[in-house]
């Protein structure tokens, strides 16, 4: 009976860690702290860009602009993105550790012409085991170092004190 018991509860223990949904927050200078999980995602809209690999290939990832999850946070965009707000940037931590850094100009259109993603797909398909389920694309760099994988976490900052 006890055995039972604590049989189902290990059962149900390890359905909930299986059945957990990913998600990428939105924290720091932010008017609410943003937590998306993957349905969420799905319902924003989206647009394709293309990448080239380390390996000189291109692949088109389709995503949703960064700048439209900034927007749902609360962030300095467009016509707030002017004086001190310029000294923004934007931090992007990944589930491995690693982390890479960009100004909150260069992710916002109204400044910069690329459109960087938060893609959910690579080439019409779900991105692969270990690079997903969100990837960061940024068009137009000469290589992919930025185009960071199992993104977790955008943290916008003042880089000034
Ligand atoms: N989370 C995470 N993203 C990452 C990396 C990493 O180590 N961890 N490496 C980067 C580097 S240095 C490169 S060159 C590209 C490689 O991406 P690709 O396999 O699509 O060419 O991923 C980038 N994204
Ligand atoms: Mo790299």
């Amino acid at each position: 009976m006890i055995k039972n018991l604590i049989a189902s509860a290990l059962l149900v223990c390890i359905g909930y860690v299986a059945s957990a949904q990913a998600y990428v927050q939105v924290t720091g200078e932010v008017s609410k702290t943003l937590k998306l999980y993957e349905a969420d995602i799905a319902k924003m809209n989206k647009v394709s860009v293309s990448l080239t690999d380390k390996d000189g290939k291109d692949h088109s990832y389709t995503g949703v602009p960064v700048l439209d999850i900034l927007n749902n946070a609360g962030v300095t965009t467009g016509k707030q993105l002017h004086g001190e707000n310029l000294t923004k940037y934007v931090l992007v931590k990944c589930a491995d550790g690693y982390q890479v850094l960009f100004a909150l100009a260069e992710m916002d259109t109204a400044l910069s012409k690329k459109t960087i993603i938060l893609a959910t797909r690579a080439d019409d398909k779900p991105l692969p085991e270990g690079k997903g389920p969100f990837r960061l694309v940024v068009p137009g760099e000469g290589r992919p170092a930025r185009s960071c994988f199992q993104v977790v976490e955008f943290i916008v900052k003042f880089a000034k004190d």
